[in-house]
Order: C-alpha cells, then structure tokens, then sequence
C-alpha cells in the first residue's frame, strides 16, 4: 500500500469510530439498558467486568473501586495490562482501539477463552462514548502508558509513555467521569448499590479481591475476598436463619468449557432463597442451569429416601417445591457462549446446560449424603414434612373451594354480609373483637358494608407453614369472604369487596393484630395489597363536646388544632375515648364507618422486598423480641401501613 492509501484509510475509519460512539450517545438505552441512576452505576460494571475477566483468566487477583470527589470513577486492576501495541485492523493502539471501537472486545487481543455477560467485554468504548472524559493508564514493560478522551471518546492525542514503572508491576487504570448531558436524573454514585454488588462479585469469584473507597466522604472503605466463595455467600444470607444441618454442601465441576459452581444449605424456614448466576450476571427468571441443578436435587433426595427406608410405597414421592422448602441455594455456571432468554433476557437458555449441570451437581450431592448420613437425614425429613404439608394443604383448598360458592350468608356464623354483590361498591371491616363486631354490624350501611368479627390473635402465619394457616378458623373465614382463594388457585378478579378494611384498636394489642393481619395478606394474598385494596380504619382517640357540638380527633395535634379554633370562654368536655368495644353502633359509625366521616389510610407495599424483609424480622420465631419490637416501635409499625 502506498502511504497516501494508508493515510486514507486510516481517516475512514477513525471517521467510522466517532460515528460509531455517536450512535451510543444518540441512543443510550440500546447500551446500557437506561440513563437513570441504574445506567450510570451500569458504566461501572462495564469497566470493572474487564477487569474481572482478567481475573478469570488468571492474572488478576486485586481489583480497586474509588469514587472521586466529583463523582468520578476509578477503576484499577493488576493484571497484564491492556496491550499497548499497534493494532492490525485498526492502525492505532490496541487501548485506543478497545477505548473506542464499538464492540472491540477480547477478540482483539488474540482470542483466548473469554467469559463476560452484559455487553460481552466490549463496554469500555459504550463507557468512553458516555463520559465528559475518560482517561486510561497501562502499567506494562517498565512503562506507564496514558490516553485521554473527551467529549464522549474524542481521543486527546495518542497513546503515550508518561513515566516509569517497576518492571513487574502490571495493570489497568481507567478513570471516567459521566457525561451529565447523557445521564440527566443523577450523576450522584450511591455507595451501597456499588458496595452490594462489589460483594456479591466478590462471593462470585473465589479468592478476588475487591475493593471500594468513597473519596466524597472521609475513611468510607470496604474490602471483600472470599476463599470460600459461593459457600460464603450462603453463610452470610443463612446468617441471621437457623440452620438445619452443619454443612454447607457445595461442588464445582468443569465439562466442555462450562464451569458450575453450587452451594446450598437449609434453614429451618419454609421459604427458599434460590439465587442463580451466569458469568457474575444474575438470572432471576432461571433457565436450564438451575433446572438441572433443582431437576438433580429432586431426583437423589428421592432416591436416597427410598433407599434408606424412608420414603415408603404408600408415600408420594418428593416434587421440586417439597425439596425446596427451607434451601438457600447458590448456583453459578461460566459459559463461553451464553444464551439469554426471557422477559427481561435473564433466563440461560442453552440446553447442554441442563444435563451438565445435573451431573455435576447430582454426583457431589449424593456422595454428601452417603458420606454424611445425620445431615442427609434431617434434610430428607424436612422435605418429607413439606410433602405432608403440600398433601394436607391440597385437602384444605378443595375444603374451602368447596365452601367458596360464596353461599356464605351463614358462613361459620360469623361473616354478616353485605346485600349488594358489585365488587366495585362492597367493603368488608375486619373487626377486632366480638363486642366491637356487634356494634359495627348494627352501625353499618348493610347494603354495601360487611362485617367480620375477629375472636382474638390470628394466627402467625409467618411461623405457620399452608396447612396449619388453613386449618385455622378465622383465616378459613377470611379466605372464604374474599372470595379470590389462595396459593395457585389465587384470581384477583375474584375479590368480593373493593376495600378490606381493618379495624382495630389503638393500642399494642391492635398493632399487633394489625400487623398479623398484613402479615397473612402478604403471605397469602400480596395481589391484593399491591392492589391498594387494603385499608386501615382510624378510630379516634379523643371526643370533644361543647354545646350540642361533638368533635372526635385522631390525636393529640388534632385535639390541640381544635381546641386552639374554639373561643376562650367555650366551657368544654374532653375525654379520651375508650377501645372500639366500649363505642355504641352510632359512635362507631358517626368516628370510624360512615363513608362520609370517617379517615381511612391505605396500606401499601411500597418496596415489596423491603416489606418482606421487615415482615420476617417482626415476625419471626422469636416471641420476646418481637414484642418488644413492636411495643417499641409502635411509630415504626405504624409506617409499614403507609
Ligand atoms: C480497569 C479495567 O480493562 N483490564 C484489562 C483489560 C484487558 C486485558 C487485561 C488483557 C486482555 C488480553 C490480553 C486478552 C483487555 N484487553 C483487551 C484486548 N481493566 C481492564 N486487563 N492482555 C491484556 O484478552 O487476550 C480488551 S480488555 F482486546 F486488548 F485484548
């Protein structure tokens, strides 16, 4: 080639790259999914999965996170170092190249197995085409290499030798500021979304080290390495559950280029936490490595069961939902190649998977269980009990299935029912006592109010597993009002009221079945809260008579607003008003029932993992703390219900 040809082509496509980096700025969301403060945080992952695959390929064992003063990222590696040489296609540096070619990945670095989600490897130039600038520096051959960009990738000269270095020391530098124009929401890096995932990465890839500085705030570091990996991970969330059995089980294995990894132990609860991951990325919706795995742990509990007399004949045999009960469960595969599938493309669909990861997984496990027979015998009759559950729980649905033809007039002699059958104008008070039930029934408007009275506490169900919940009278009664049944039966467009509404005192022991009550609803019927069906009743705390004037007040503010209204000379009775119970029919309508009159506060899940979380906190095994909670935090509980 003459040099003017070369010249020329070497002009086209550096014309090609900044159309290229156009395009990401031109449409972001193509690339990193959003520009919201998930897509700034999302540049991060990009950079520091180039890292992590050097890591991966074994010559990376600390890897550096800061945030600078000015929301800048910095991320630092010691491995090799991105090459520095000239590179074939493109004619410039190979970190020029990698910084600013679209979807130059490890390809360009000779191949090589390479493991990476997201966008493959190949973000740093989606990085470098979102960023005010972006500066990389190579630690490599006694040199220190640099290269500055600005303006979404526009290179600030070429790459060059700024300095010495060490001959042995190696690694990557990059250091990028979010472009503010791209990322318009927030440009502000949240510590905890970095740090939480910095961790799980961290559990992700055995004996990595990860660390995270925060330059905005003094001393707010972190650092993670775990040699156990995966195992870790599974302490730390089993960490506040109590174990079933003292092992974590745990295998890895590698068949054609796939590697899987699983660690798994049980908790005496009745939940499962099953997290999956490919390459680093999670898979919420699954996909054929953890149906291989789960379709093994079915399939050899089974056969241990039977082969040691404990699931007989006449037993049915385990399902997939039996073995799950109480598993906290991770599960980790890196693919070469992998297929994402799904709603959200986080399902692995690959299908070599499925019969790689069940033999991997099935071969570990059942020689755990031969080799630890006491472990293997408390996890199969937990199993064992979740499959009588599942049985009995199933008998107790047709029970109420049955029962549920909403002829419930006279249902168990307590629900009175209102006359209209539109959903749409219906309300149902659950109603804390008989006494207070008996005035709500006679207070009502009887054409669109229905009335439930609630004998004491019902039942926790938090520590109650389907069967017992179901075997309880006042849930039978409540599931059967409402009409829409429960567990796979759930229908939504079933539900016979358009409120539910919960009425109960405004001391401890009405916190206390109020949060029961939600409790039962989370579990069982979280559609409906999600909904917004669900409310709070506020009986007043305060009367306040003048004249022929009555004045109920929710609390002290209001009682003190209103008496401040009032002229100095009114000669006024005030009184503290009693629980629900001691109110007449007409008290109880005038304060809490009448459309008109009364407060209502609707309760909503905001963050449903949230809720969950404190739902387990509040209601978990332990009785005294929980009391204690709730006694102290009657303010607290008191949110969960806004
Ligand atoms: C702070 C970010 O990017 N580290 C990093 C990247 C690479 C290498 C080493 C590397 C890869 C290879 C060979 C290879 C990359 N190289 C390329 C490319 N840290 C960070 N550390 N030598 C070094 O994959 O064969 C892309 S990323 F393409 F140049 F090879």
């Amino acid at each position: 080639m003459t040099e003017e040809k070369i010249e020329k082509e070497y002009d086209s496509s550096s014309i090609q790259v900044l159309e290229g980096l156009e395009a990401v700025r031109k449409r972001p969301g193509m690339y990193i999914g959003t520009t919201s403060s998930r897509g700034l945080h999302h540049l991060v992952w990009e950079i520091v999965d180039n890292a992590i695959d050097e890591a991966l390929a074994g010559y990376c064992t600390h890897i550096e996170v800061s945030v600078g003063t000015e929301n800048t990222i910095t991320v630092k590696d010691d491995g090799r170092g991105i090459p520095v040489d000239k590179h074939p296609k493109t004619g410039k540096s190979t970190v020029e190249t990698v910084y600013t070619v679209l979807h130059a990945g490890g390809k360009f670095g000779g191949g090589g197995y390479k493991v990476s989600g997201g966008l493959h490897g190949v973000g740093a130039s989606v990085v470098n085409a979102l960023s005010s600038w972006l500066e990389v520096k190579v630690y490599k051959n006694g040199n220190v290499y640099y290269q500055r960009y600005e303006n979404g990738g526009h290179p600030v000269g070429e790459l060059k030798i700024i300095d010495s270095c060490s001959k042995d020391r190696t690694g990557t530098t990059v250091t990028f500021k979010p472009d503010p124009e791209i990322f318009t929401d927030t440009i502000v890096y949240d510590y905890e979304i970095l740090k939480v995932r910095i961790r799980e990465l961290a559990f992700l890839n055995r004996g990595l080290k990860i660390s995270l500085y925060d330059e905005r705030e003094d001393d707010k570091k972190d650092s993670f390495c775990y040699e156990g990996g995966i195992n870790e991970y599974v302490k730390m969330i089993n960490e506040n559950k109590t174990p079933i059995h003292e092992t974590i089980i745990d295998c890895n294995g590698i068949d054609k280029d796939i590697s899987l990894e699983v660690a798994l132990q049980y908790n005496e609860t009745y939940n499962s936490s099953i997290y999956s991951f490919v390459n680093n990325i999670n898979t919420p919706e699954g996909g054929t490595h953890e149906d291989g795995v789960k379709r093994a742990l079915t399939r050899i509990l089974n056969k241990y069961a039977t082969n040691n007399g404990m699931l007989k004949e006449k037993d049915s045999s385990l399902t997939g939902d039996d073995v799950k009960e109480g598993i906290t469960m991770i599960i980790s595969i890196k693919h070469p190649n992998p297929q994402f599938e799904g709603q959200t493309k986080t399902k692995l669909g690959n299908s070599e998977v499925r019969a790689i990861a069940d033999k991997i997984f099935s071969q570990a496990f059942e020689r755990f269980l031969m080799e630890n027979p006491d472990q293997a015998k408390v996890i199969v009759e937990k199993s064992m009990t979740a499959s009588r559950a599942r049985v009995a729980a199933k008998r107790a649905r047709e029970l109420t299935r049955r029962k549920g033809d909403l002829d419930i007039t006279n249902f168990y002699g307590k629900l009175s029912d209102c006359k209209s059958k539109d959903p749409s104008e219906c309300e149902i008070f659950l109603v804390e006592g008989d006494s207070a039930g008996g005035s709500a029934i006679k207070g009502r408007d009887s054409m669109t109010q229905a009335i439930l009275p609630l004998r004491g506490k019902i039942l926790n169900v938090e520590k109650a597993r389907l069967d017992r919940a179901l075997s309880n009278e006042e849930i039978k009664t409540i599931i059967t009002a409402f009409g829409t049944g429960i567990g796979e039966d759930f229908d939504l467009s079933k539900l016979r009221y358009d409120k539910i509404i919960i009425m109960t005192d405004a001391d401890v022991d009405g916190s206390h079945i109020r949060v029961l009550l939600l409790t039962l609803f989370y579990r069982f019927f979280k559609p409906i809260v999600e909904a917004g069906h669900v409310y709070a009743a506020q009986p007043p705390l305060f009367v306040i008579k003048h004249g022929k004037n009555i004045k109920y007040v929710l609390n002290e503010q209001e009682r003190d607003e209103y008496l401040a209204t009032l002229s100095p000379n009114t000669k006024y009775d005030i009184m503290r008003m009693k629980g629900l119970g001691e109110m007449d029919a007409e008290e109880l309508n005038e304060t809490t029932m009448d459309i008109e009159k009364r407060v209502l506060r609707q309760i909503t899940v905001e963050d449903v993992v949230a809720a969950d979380d404190v739902f387990s906190k509040l209601m978990g095994e332990e009785v005294e703390p929980r009391r204690t909670f709730i006694e102290e935090n009657a303010v607290y509980v008191e949110n969960l219900d806004v």
